[in-house]
């Protein structure tokens, strides 16, 4: 890539810095051309070792056992304001943590930096045609930043939930068990099911509960991206992670425009803060691309805010809304997604460099101490 374009500022001296040197080469992405690209302004900043996770609202995080959104928003709004004197924090000490959690994140993009990820395609078996899949519900502890582990709710011991991909018109099977203390149920969000398929205690089924199994049949439709998610104490159960994507492939090949690679970027705004696939920055994973590739986001908001997702030097070619092709593709560079909605974009990589790609409500991404939450990059190298 064009690093001399794109270093914007001086050199680091790198031998001063708190962050571990790289264990391993990044192909193509140079911290220094990354922060010159998202930070800003970072250049001669001595590092002193500030964490990401010292840095989180740890007590928004892991005190309460509900973790509600208005209990986070209230620790990010007193944490998220611009006033340098109200952070405690001088410049010299904003733009080292700020360039900390850069290299924290790069660090992410080689190796892991938090254990567990979400939203791993679930194998499935199929019995006399029909495609069978286990979900087993559980309480589990979730590292969402580095060393900060919250009490969640996953399916399969993952936030998200595995990825379920089926196929228009192929008839599937659910299995799902409840291991948790409380009751739940599964709800297939997007899909024309049959009412006793739907999934909602006391009006459809009753709840499943803690210790019992619950067996869902339907055959996908329409198809496009959805979602699975718990419909009973939602607030909390989906809030704490019970939740996944569901992928509907359609029948027809032709049906949706061609795309190299297939990307995920679900929000959440409850278990452990703002997240992107149950990771906050600098946890977040980068997207990468080749120059020229065509990439597909499906944005998926499992929240209760909006969401208003940019990318940065790119564009949105946007072609679906809970997976209903648009009757005219659409181009923007931010797209709002409320809470329950499903929005398909192609971006096509054909502009090189590290691209910030992140959530514009500012409290949900950047603060005295950096960027944080629904941040995260698509680089195309
Ligand atoms: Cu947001």
């Amino acid at each position: 890539m064009g690093t001399e374009r794109l270093l914007l500022v001086p050199d680091i001296d790198e031998t001063e810095t708190a962050v571990p040197e790289d264990p391993i080469d990044r192909p193509g992405v140079d911290r220094r051309v990354f922060i010159g690209m998202v930070a800003g302004g970072a250049g001669g900043a001595a590092l002193v070792g500030v964490t990401a996770a010292a840095a989180w609202p740890s007590s928004a995080a892991s005190e309460s056992s509900s973790a509600s959104a208005s209990t986070t928003t209230m620790v990010m709004d007193s944490s998220g304001t611009t006033d340098m004197a109200g952070s405690g924090m001088s410049d010299a000490d904003m733009n080292a943590s700020s360039e900390a959690k850069v290299g924290q994140f790069l660090d992410n993009a080689a190796s892991p930096i938090t254990a567990g990820q979400g939203a791993t395609e679930l194998e499935w078996r199929t019995v006399n045609g029909v495609r069978v899949f286990e979900l087993t519900c559980e309480e589990i502890e979730w590292e969402v930043i580095p060393g900060e582990r919250v009490a969640a709710m996953g399916y399969n011991g993952i936030v998200p939930g595995p990825t379920l991909r089926v196929v228009e018109g192929e008839p599937v099977r659910v299995v799902v068990r409840n291991e948790l203390t409380q009751s739940t149920s599964v709800h297939w969000h997007g899909q024309r099911v049959p009412n006793d398929q739907d999934g909602v205690p006391y009006i459809t089924q009753p709840p499943i509960l803690p210790g019992e199994s619950y067996t869902y049949e339907f055959t996908p439709g329409p198809f496009g991206s959805h979602m699975y998610h718990s419909h009973h104490n939602a607030t909390e159960q989906v809030g704490k992670g019970l939740l996944g994507a569901l992928l509907v492939e359609p029948a027809e090949r032709g049906s949706e425009p061609p795309y190299d690679k297939d990307e995920l970027y679900i929000l959440n705004d409850t278990l452990g803060g703002f997240t992107i696939n149950g990771k906050g920055f600098p946890a977040t994973a980068a997207y990468t691309a080749g120059l020229g590739d065509r990439l597909r986001f499906r944005f998926m908001n499992e929240g209760q805010m909006v969401h208003p997702i940019h990318l940065h030097g790119l564009t949105f070619e946007v072609f679906a809304r809970d997976g209903y092709p648009l009757p005219q593709p659409f181009r923007c560079d931010t797209i709002t997604v409320a809470p329950g909605e499903r929005w398909d974009a192609i971006v096509v990589a054909d502009n090189p460099g590290v691209w910030a790609f992140h959530c514009h409500i500012l409290s949900h991404a950047e603060r005295p101490d950096g960027m944080f939450g629904m941040v995260t990059a698509l680089i195309v190298e």
